[in-house]
């Protein structure tokens, strides 16, 4: 690892070897008995009582108790809240013959949050944080037969309302978050999911319970309950070099100070080294540096898109006299990371990529949110149906948004494995937070253990502290007096930047470590951490939100370095709905519709976006009304996010009026919460929305951009591959009465050297109309495509209305038949009589995608894919088939 800096350079270079993380493993006879299963649960007074699973929450526990329905129906969100106002108790009994080994611990992986922990009667401690776990020391107190354990959760949201009327000196805002969202106040004063409380896109359920597992360590010399390592290249100037180490880091629990050898090896790499360890008495970290066989080539993790994710056995043994203490295997990667930031020719400011390996690579994604309002019902099925929905839109890059939670180990063992790179913040939002002593302490705990867990894991490329809490301040979010302004920032920088930063340079100094998103990085460092302006494009990333202005004006973008979010609501689908809602739910205005609306006026944004360029849904059948509605809220996110990230994609090569460089397009948000409107492309439940497919092309490695700027039509193509293409565009112009082209025009062939993004195309869309007969603006529309020099289409296609549909000419209702229902092969043919934008196909809540969606239909036939995610009859999937297009819905 190294890290330069010039003066505003910064450069940070790091190598890797991750690896998983590894459960305990302990030595002599030692057990780890696991505690999980079902505990008896209770209510403060006794009147709420029954079992409850562990891991698990209190919600949880209570719907399958038939306490309550569920909790996602209509306006249970708000009829639960008395659950987080009571606190529970779980409890369970266990016998156990552990106490004859010299040591026994109690681990509590994850408490949500605040608990007293009771053993036998007796008080082992107290818990304040859901992001670290806790270890008591226990085997004095056990018996051999009934031991007791309980936990006892206070309610989070008395608890965090307290903790704010204890800190009198002055507000930590917000105080509470905006009425719409029907949420709680104060989640800046616990160390909890912050969207528990509510959010934006997301209910307000906060919850209690142990939300990961329980279990004894029981071990006679040492057990190792964590271990973790890295890899980084011995030269720091050439990431591929040819020399590299692997550090490997085992936390040791040692009954006795003890000696005994470590050896680490990955035999497939020809590389093996024997420590000789003392191991000290209690809980020690103890490091080893494996050096690679230098004769040996590394086979390097990539994302995808840019190579494979190679990886390797690394064994770590604990030896002593002769036998073995401990034994572990694990996979371990090769990679290198930096976020360069360094003068760009020709703009002022300073650049903002990474480069994974040596290479530039422009990250192309979205932000994650939590998977559920409750943790333990996100099961490992839904997380690879997310991240493979992420990757099979050509994404390359995740953001960890700082809102949620630390995802669980296989979400990260799932990134590695796809080459999916993560950007992790740290668990703090669109707030200020206390500084006071035991705050920091706890924080210091969780940052720690977090990085110790994550660390090994290739997928993450970099640590954040925060999201858009360093814009808060500097645009003054929350009314902070000019006078009271240095506080805040004192406390801004003693938690952000003298914490959690130190804690991860010293804990991982193999990755870079950004203080917020959005930041100008080095720039907001030099202005003391807070910038005057962290949205500036010259430096770091960018949020950028614009509901009133026209989504498809690319100049109403930022031409940043880097777009880490940007994003449109939409709503879900009507299958999705109906889970959640009853026939009087159903229309745009219900009180179900605002209620499920946590984003101020964010109906009626949805509604002006889409008029800017469509007729509204005008039927007199109220539920289709409704259902289009829903239907034409997904097309403008869709249409709205594809402009910006073209925008973004196109922008990596250049740098206009001192701007540009972009390297970096994660839209806001991939996944849903629960059912309602929000940023997402994927609704809860999987289904993936219109946006979803749009991405699987504006994603693409190769990609052909078209716009207009001033009156000329220019196509860009952008290419993620390596090597260098030579491309070029061809254009079709289309009348909307008709499907035959009226004219095609071609381009001159183009070199397009491997990750740039280059004008084959410059035309005054006057003159091109002029030389293609009866074609207006109004009565024609292009569509477009990449081809090779032997005429091989390289990339999707793509199109450019020179007109807003609802003022298109001759744009009439299309008759889309199904013509050949081959579900038995999984497609289906359609038929259409008319050019048919964003045709939609829908399945209901038959879970599966298509192959494309949403799209253009310029021509008579179209076969698309279908693909079950469960076993699904022809007939099932037949009787649910609808298609609905544009026309349809006025
Ligand atoms: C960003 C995010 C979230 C929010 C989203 C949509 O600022 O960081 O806080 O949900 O915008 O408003």
């Amino acid at each position: 690892f190294c890290s330069v800096r010039l003066s505003f350079i910064q450069i940070f270079l790091t190598g890797f070897v991750l690896c998983l993380c590894l459960g305990l493993f302990c030595a002599f006879s030692a057990h780890s008995v696991s505690l999980d299963g079902k505990w008896s649960l209770r209510n403060s007074d006794g009147s709420v009582a029954g079992s409850g699973s562990v891991p698990g929450c209190v919600h949880s526990a209570l719907q399958q108790l038939g306490y309550i329905q569920d909790p996602y129906f209509r306006f249970n969100d708000v009829a639960y809240r008395w659950i987080a106002f009571d606190n529970w108790t779980y409890t369970t009994t266990f016998n156990t013959s552990e106490q004859s080994k010299q040591k026994v611990v109690l681990v509590l992986d994850g408490v949500d949050t605040v608990a007293s922990v009771q053993l036998n009667g007796f008080t082992l401690g107290g818990t304040d944080n859901m992001f670290r776990s806790y270890a008591f020391s226990v085997r004095p107190l056990l018996k051999e037969a009934e031991n007791v354990l309980s936990i006892s959760l206070a309610s989070p949201v008395l608890y965090a309302s307290q903790r704010r009327k204890a800190h009198s000196a002055y507000p930590v805002p917000p105080e509470c978050p905006p009425d719409v969202q029907n949420g709680q106040c104060h989640v800046n004063f616990i160390r909890k999911e912050q969207s528990s409380f509510s959010w934006d896109w997301g209910p307000s359920f906060p919850t209690l319970g142990l939300w990961r597992g329980v279990h004894l360590e029981a071990f006679d010399v040492l057990c190792v309950p964590l271990w973790s390592y890295h890899s980084f290249p011995l030269c720091c100037v050439d990431s591929s070099a040819s020399r590299w180490s692997v550090q490997v880091e085992l936390m040791v629990d040692a009954v006795q100070t003890s000696d005994g050898l470590v050896s680490v090896s990955i035999p497939e790499l020809f590389s093996d080294q024997t420590y000789q360890s003392r191991f000290l008495q209690g809980r020690t970290k103890n490091t080893f540096i494996l050096h690679i066989n230098t004769s040996t080539e590394v086979d390097l993790w990539w994302p995808r898109g840019h190579g494979d994710q190679n990886s390797y056995r690394l064994r770590v043994r604990g030896l002593r006299d002769g036998s073995v203490l401990f034994s572990q295997e694990s996979k371990v990667y090769f990679r290198t990371v930096e976020l360069v930031q360094e003068p760009v020719p020709g703009s002022p400011g300073l650049s903002f990529f990474f480069r994974i390996n040596s290479k530039p690579v422009f990250l192309k994604g979205s932000n994650w949110i939590p998977a559920h309002a409750f943790q333990d019902q996100v099961t490992p099925d839904i997380l690879l149906n997310l991240l493979h929905s992420a990757a099979d839109a050509n994404m390359n890059a995740l953001r960890v948004w700082g809102g949620g939670v630390y995802e669980q180990d296989q979400f990260y063992d799932l990134c590695d494995h796809m080459g999916i790179m993560v950007w992790q913040d740290f668990m703090f939002a669109c707030a200020m937070y206390p500084t006071e002593a035991d705050f920091i302490q706890t924080v210091r705990s969780e940052v720690i253990q977090q990085v110790q867990r994550l660390k090994s894991h290739p997928s993450i490329i970099i640590w954040s502290g925060n999201n858009e809490n360093e814009a808060a301040l500097a645009t003054n979010w929350f009314d902070i007096p000019e006078s009271h302004r240095a506080t805040y920032v004192k406390d801004y920088v003693t938690l952000y930047v003298e914490n959690i930063r130190a804690l991860v340079q010293q804990e991982d100094p193999s990755r870079p470590f950004l203080v917020s998103s959005p930041t100008n990085g080095a720039e907001s460092e030099r202005e003391g951490w807070v910038a005057s302006n962290p949205y500036d494009p010259h430096f770091g990333d960018t949020h950028f939100y614009s509901y009133e202005d026209d989504c498809w004006d690319w100049s109403t973008f930022p031409r940043t370095r880097f777009a880490s979010e940007f994003g449109f609501q939409s709503w879900p689908s009507f299958s999705t709905l109906k889970t959640v809602s009853v026939d009087d739910d159903w229309s745009y205005d219900s009180n179900f519709s605002s209620h499920r609306q946590h984003h101020e006026h964010g109906n009626q944004q949805m509604l002006r976006q889409a008029a800017l360029h469509f007729h509204l849904p005008n039927s007199t059948d109220a539920l289709k009304r409704f259902t289009h509605t829903l239907y034409m809220t997904q097309v403008m996110q869709a249409q709205c996010v594809k402009a910006q990230t073209e925008f973004y994609r196109r922008s990596q090569t250049e740098i206009i009026d001192g701007k540009g460089r972009t390297m970096g397009a994660l839209y806001w948000q991939l996944n849903d919460i629960w059912p309602a409107p929000s940023w997402s492309s994927i609704e809860f439940g999987g289904k993936w929305k219109m946006l979803h497919y749009f991405a699987q092309d504006f994603f693409a490695a190769v990609l052909p951009v078209g716009f207009e700027d001033d009156g000329t039509l220019l196509i860009y193509a952008v290419s993620d591959l390596s090597p260098d293409l030579t491309l070029r565009a061809v254009v079709s112009v289309h009348s909307w009465s008709g499907l035959d082209p009226v004219c095609t025009l071609r381009s001159d062939l183009v070199l397009v050297p491997g990750g740039s993004a280059v004008v084959v195309l410059k035309q005054e869309v006057a003159a091109l109309l002029a030389g293609c007969g009866r074609c207006t603006r109004l009565s024609c529309l292009l569509t477009f495509h990449l081809e090779d020099g032997t005429g091989v289409q390289r990339g999707p296609s793509n199109y450019h209305f020179l007109c807003s549909p609802k003022d298109a000419e001759g744009l009439r209702k299309a008759n889309i038949t199904v013509r050949d229902r081959r579900f038995k092969v999984r497609a289906v043919t359609l038929r259409s009589d008319a050019v048919a934008p964003f045709v939609w196909l829908d399945v209901g809540n038959i879970a599966g995608r298509f192959s494309s969606n949403g799209f253009l239909m310029v021509s008579a036939d179209r076969t698309v894919g279908f693909t079950p995610w469960r076993p699904t009859s022809v007939s099932q999937l037949s009787t649910s088939l609808s298609v609905t297009s544009l026309r349809d819905v006025y």
